[in-house]
Order: C-alpha cells, then sequence, then structure tokens
C-alpha cells in the first residue's frame, strides 16, 4: 500500500470554494423552487465582449489552416503577449523577457510553492485567498507542525484588520522566507499605499525575504495614487515577484490566462537569479497557456480590447457600490467594494459560518464566510460583486428584508 502524503492529512478542512458548493447544493436539493443567487465564489458572469469573442474564433478557425496551425509554444509564452503586457499593463516599467504567461494567478501560486521547496517559511495576511496557506501545506512549509494543536510553526499570520487599517504590524513579523502580499486583498477589499508597500518592502530587504505579490486585482483600482503592481514602488525589483491574471481583468476565469513577472535583480541567498529557477520550473512542469487563449489575451490589450475590458471592470464595479451601498444602509460595517469587487461585512454578533447559513438560508444568497480566509476573518462574510445586475439587485433587496 502506498502511504499518503503526511502533508495532506495536515489540512485541517476541506477547501473553502467546494465546501460552499456543497452547501449550496444540499439547499437547492431541500428547496427546489427557491431561486439562489450566488455573491460567492468571485467567479465573473458577463459575456465576453465582441472584439475579444471574434479574435479566440478567428484563432481557433486559424488552428484548422495549414498556416495558421501551430502545436507547442514557448512555455513562457507567446512573445508578442509578454511584449504587449509588459508595455499596456507596466508602461515598460518591466522588461518583456520578465513576464511568464500561465494559464492563472492560481496555478503559478502553486509552482512557485515548488519551486520554493518544502524548507520554505511563510508569512500570509490574515484574512486572505486560502490557496497561500493551502498550497503551503500541500507542499510541506509547515515547520515544526504540532499535530494536536494543529498549528504550523512555519506560518506565520499577519493580521491586517480595521484595528491596523487592513496593513500588518511589520515590528512584531518574525522573519519568514517568503511574504505574501495580495493589494486589494481578496476578501477585504483594502488596497495598499506606496508607503505601504515601501515599508513592506525595507522590512523584505532588511530580512532578506521574497515578497510574492498577487495583484490578481489590480484592474479595478480607480484612484490613480493607487499603486497597481509592486513595481511600481521603489526598491521592489530586488526582493520581490508578482503574479496577476486576465481572470477578473478580462473575465477569462474559465478561459485561463494569467502571468508572473520575475525581475532579473531577484536572486537567491547564493547569488542565483530566482528567475533562472522560475524558468526551470516552467519549462519542466509547465507546457504554455493554451495558444488560442493567448491570441484572446492580446486582443483584450489591443486599444479597442482594453476599452471593453474597462467597461466590463466597470459593470462589476458598479455591482460592488451596489451591494456596498445596501450592506450600509443596513446598518453593518462594511469594507472594501471601492477599489476591489469584494465587500467585507461584520455580522455583529455572528460566527462567519452562522451568518453564511443564514443568509443562504433565509435569502437565497451564497457569501463566502470570512473566516474561510484566515482566523481574523471569523465575524465576516464576503460579498462578492460578479453577477448579472438584475441578480444583484434581488440579493440586496432580499438581505434588507431578512438582515436589515
Ligand atoms: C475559486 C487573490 C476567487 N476555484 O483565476 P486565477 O487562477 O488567475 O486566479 C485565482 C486567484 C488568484 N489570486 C487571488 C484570487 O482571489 C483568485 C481567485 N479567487 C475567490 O472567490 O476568492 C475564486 C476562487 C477558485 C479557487 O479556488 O481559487
Amino acid at each position: 500500500m502506498v502511504e499518503r502524503n503526511p502533508n495532506l492529512a495536515k489540512l485541517r478542512a476541506g477547501y473553502l470554494f467546494p465546501e460552499i458548493a456543497r452547501r449550496k447544493k444540499a439547499v437547492i436539493e431541500e428547496n427546489p423552487e427557491a431561486k439562489i443567487i450566488s455573491l460567492g465564489i468571485g467567479d465573473t458572469t458577463e459575456p465576453l465582449s465582441g472584439g475579444i469573442v471574434s479574435s479566440l474564433v478567428e484563432a481557433c478557425r486559424g488552428m484548422g489552416t495549414l498556416e495558421g496551425y501551430s502545436g507547442y509554444g514557448a512555455e513562457q509564452g507567446m512573445g508578442d503577449l509578454r511584449e504587449k503586457i509588459a508595455e499596456k499593463l507596466y508602461r515598460g516599467i518591466v522588461k518583456p523577457e520578465e513576464v511568464y504567461v500561465s494559464d492563472g494567478a492560481k496555478c503559478d501560486t502553486g509552482r512557485l510553492q515548488v519551486m520554493f521547496g518544502a524548507e520554505a517559511t511563510v508569512a500570509v495576511q490574515d484574512p486572505s485567498y486560502p490557496v497561500y496557506v493551502d498550497g503551503s501545506v500541500i507542499l510541506g512549509q509547515t515547520g515544526g507542525y504540532n499535530d494536536d494543536a494543529s498549528q504550523f510553526d512555519g506560518i506565520e499570520y499577519m493580521r491586517c484588520d480595521a484595528s491596523n487599517n487592513f496593513f500588518p504590524d511589520l515590528s512584531a513579523l518574525p522573519r519568514t522566507d517568503l511574504i505574501y502580499f495580495c493589494s486589494p486583498n481578496n476578501p477585504t477589499g483594502a488596497v495598499a499605499t506606496k508607503e505601504q508597500l515601501k515599508e513592506l518592502i525595507d522590512f523584505a530587504k532588511k530580512n532578506r525575504s521574497i515578497l510574492i505579490f498577487d495583484a490578481a486585482y489590480s484592474a479595478y483600482i480607480e484612484d490613480p495614487e493607487l499603486p497597481r503592481s509592486i513595481f511600481e514602488v521603489e526598491g521592489s525589483r530586488e526582493v520581490a515577484l508578482e503574479i496577476n491574471s486576465f481572470s477578473k481583468m478580462a473575465g477569462f476565469t474559465g478561459v485561463r490566462l494569467g502571468w508572473s513577472v520575475v525581475p532579473q535583480e531577484l536572486k537567491f541567498e547564493d547569488g542565483t537569479p530566482v528567475s533562472k529557477d522560475w524558468n526551470r520550473v516552467v519549462t519542466t512542469l509547465f507546457n504554455g497557456a493554451s495558444n488560442l487563449v493567448q491570441k484572446g489575451g492580446l486582443a483584450c490589450l489591443s486599444d479597442a480590447g482594453y476599452s471593453e475590458v474597462e467597461e466590463m471592470i466597470h459593470y462589476y464595479k458598479t455591482n460592488a457600490t451596489i451591494i456596498k451601498k445596501a450592506l450600509t444602509e443596513m446598518g453593518l460595517e462594511v469594507y472594501g467594494g471601492v477599489n476591489s469587487p469584494y465587500c467585507w461585512a461584520r455580522m455583529e454578533g455572528k460566527g462567519s459560518w452562522e451568518a453564511f447559513e443564514e443568509i443562504l438560508t433565509q435569502a437565497f444568497v451564497v457569501t463566502t464566510p470570512g473566516a474561510g480566509f484566515g482566523p481574523a476573518g471569523e465575524g465576516f462574510v464576503r460579498f462578492s460583486s460578479f453577477g448579472h445586475r438584475d441578480d444583484v439587485e434581488e440579493a440586496v433587496e432580499r438581505l434588507r428584508k431578512h438582515l436589515g
């Protein structure tokens, strides 16, 4: 018999999002007539726009011709897409050869965890996207794990809540090899300022740590003073790498396209460039993003395509405004929802799974319980603005009735 990987046994519960789907399914089975509205998993809902669809169709048609057919491409991505990302999204502050095109930010997170290996120690924002912790645990980045206490010595939780303006107290944080930082944050919607990111960069530099900056929601930042990339901040190239995605920017959650940026200056302790190992991992464990999808990505970044992308972002942001306004009028303490597609609401006097169940079974609205994002998420619920406008409007009416 094959021994079970002990790291998987260390995961305390099932992965958050399948658990939500399971509970939603149970409610549907009990209430087959109910119309369930999902403001839960952050999954885009609106059709892709004309120009982007045309480019995808054209790419497919090309595959049916001798001239247009292509097989495996470069694992790092098509040269013209790498160039376009560097030029359009980073305005030249990163080089095309530092951009690695992928099948999404979640997949890149997993490959990064493989690259850093089981001995790496980790710090995460609390609350944050659960893949950082769960993926680290699967890799064994748990340090001195104590079975009884279910504690991971190798993982530091950096509390980021309203009491510290959603930015961690770095003076109290022990050194770790890696620091995950997501801005705009999932789930709180908090966006770090340039000054805060500078503090984080200086902290990483002092500790010789590497910052993994997740900018998956950067396209939702409307305040021009707020940085959309860690590379807008001085000193970042020696300490940080960035992951990002077309998922929330262009509605590509199912299409699958993302990228990472690993600057040439970022090095391991022995002087090896991180990009050298990243290239090795990417070329070994990944065979490149779909060539069809990369054409779609290029279309998103053309001038016309990017206007369509911005329109879609505006649509979801208007949903966020509707949700935030309603929750605020209901007297809830609400964060996010401005430079982010998520609203983060305190459910006074309730546990977050309890509030999740109440909203699901009474209003038939799916949310995401805050505790799923880390201990500091307890007592909160996340509302996603990814949904059809009619559904969002109906959902807030139901919330007013049941929670208001
Ligand atoms: C549900 C901070 C959503 N089944 O689509 P990707 O892989 O390019 O991006 C994933 C991702 C990366 N970084 C952050 C994210 O929030 C996400 C997506 N998060 C959510 O509701 O929190 C979708 C989650 C998906 C999952 O398990 O990741």
